[in-house]
């Protein structure tokens, strides 16, 4: 049937349109009403936003535990770890934490959040920021279980960095334990595809509350957040990567932008870094010319740690957060920003929706409300579509600089128009 063709996607655009309709219906036609306050806004729509929110929320701390436990494992096999691997890691961390340091200037300067009145019913606690020196003892936790079930992410991330480097130093049993964790990624990340399947209708229902209870301006800078990262996001696209390709192999970035294209497009339409890996492995090798012996690498790892869209969202989004709801953020939880959604993006791997999912962490570990993604989350889905257009060329930029550095590209091929071009 017809509504099987939209897809996801636009099934998400059309849950976001509805809501915005009923809110702004409904506010218009009985601005007053009671009933309607109590039986729709704080009532039918406020369940099924807040079910989808918290099913977000259940996926944080088994996705962050599982996955890192397989982006571990495969990052620390002894072969894996050679030049190549040292080379590529420290690119990958290098360019995310550049996205998010970027992310994190531009929302302070443009300032897109106005702490307005609407979000004092959104009930939340904020924890006192923890200091430098807390942040750096509470890093490691006494108890791995405990640290689960508080949701303390940076105490997770470590157990989970250290039980998968431990699994890839046992010799033959750790393959079977990371063929195991393999799977169980493939079983978290089914997950979150089914919970993304809830999306058009939580979002129908947050978009409706927002629309009922915030102020026009608070609906205002949803707009401004949605263009600052749309913005910060281009930049770092169409800026930050030539530059950084011009300046580390001194080829012509221009060329490198032409090629991408497609790979852009695809990445878009399906807002999976995962599902493009195929389109840009074959644009990596055949179109920019690099040798397959590092694409093979650089590639599925990138689609994995690097994703400096999905940080440059997080960035602005903490920030724009904090804005809302009035807190202010110290340079100390600036750091944990930056350290925390870093890591985050190690391990999770690219599938539609996870930068939510993520960002999710990242609030908590700031002390930030959580709910304060359902102010964003109606514009989120398009972002996402942008972002992971974003995370596929980096890890492309790093594979063609990296090739080059390691004298395994064929510029003959990066150079010529016609490479690499599907016939007819
Ligand atoms: N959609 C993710 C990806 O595939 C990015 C994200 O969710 O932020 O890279």
């Amino acid at each position: 049937n017809k509504t099987s063709k939209i897809g996801l996607t636009g099934k998400i655009l059309i849950g976001m349109g509805a809501g915005i309709t009923l809110g702004l219906v409904l506010r218009i036609l009985f601005p007053e009403s009671t009933f309607v306050s109590d039986y729709i806004t704080n009532g039918f729509l406020h369940v099924i936003g807040t079910i989808f929110i918290s099913s977000l929320k259940m996926l944080v701390v088994p996705l962050v535990f599982i996955s890192l436990v397989c982006g571990t494992c495969s990052l620390s096999e002894p072969s894996k770890l050679g030049r190549l691997g040292g080379k590529t890691l420290a690119f990958y961390l290098f360019t995310t934490a550049v996205a998010l340091t970027l992310a994190i200037l531009a929302a302070v300067l443009v300032h897109p959040g106005s702490a307005s009145m609407a979000t004092e019913n959104m009930e939340y606690s904020v924890k006192a920021a923890p200091s430098l020196s807390e942040v750096l003892i509470s890093i490691v936790p006494t108890n791995p279980m405990q640290a689960m079930s508080e949701g303390n992410m940076l105490q997770i991330i470590i157990f989970a960095v250290i039980f998968g480097f431990a699994v890839s130093h046992i010799g033959e049993r750790g393959k079977r334990v990371a063929a195991l964790f393999d799977d169980l990624n493939e079983v978290i990340m089914r997950v979150v595809t089914l919970i993304m399947q809830l999306a058009p209708y939580g979002v129908f229902a947050l978009m409706g509350k927002l629309t009922l209870t915030l102020g026009l301006d608070t609906l205002g800078s949803v707009i401004k957040y949605f263009a600052l990262v749309l913005t910060v996001l281009l930049i770092h696209a169409f800026v930050v990567y030539p530059t950084l390709l011009k300046a580390f192999s001194g080829l012509n970035p221009l060329i490198f932008i032409r090629k991408m294209r497609d790979v852009q497009l695809f990445a878009f339409s399906t807002a999976s870094s995962n599902a493009t890996l195929p389109v840009t492995m074959e644009a990596a090798e055949h179109r920019l010319g690099a040798d397959n012996k590092v694409a093979s690498f650089t590639l599925p790892l990138g689609a994995t740690i690097n994703m400096d869209g999905t940080a440059i969202m997080q960035g602005v989004a903490t920030v724009f957060i904090a804005q809302v709801f009035g807190i202010e953020l110290t340079i100390t939880d600036y750091a944990a920003v930056v350290v925390t959604a870093t890591l985050a993006s190690i391990g999770t791997a690219g599938v539609p929706g996870v930068g939510l999912i993520m960002l999710a962490m990242v609030l908590n570990q700031v002390g930030l409300p959580v709910e304060g993604i359902s102010l964003i989350i109606g514009v989120d889905r398009m972002l996402d579509m942008v972002r992971t257009a974003v995370n596929v060329t980096g890890d492309a930029v790093a594979t063609v600089i990296i090739a080059k550095s390691e004298g395994s590209l064929n510029e003959a091929v990066y150079l010529d128009p016609k490479a690499g071009k599907t016939s007819g």
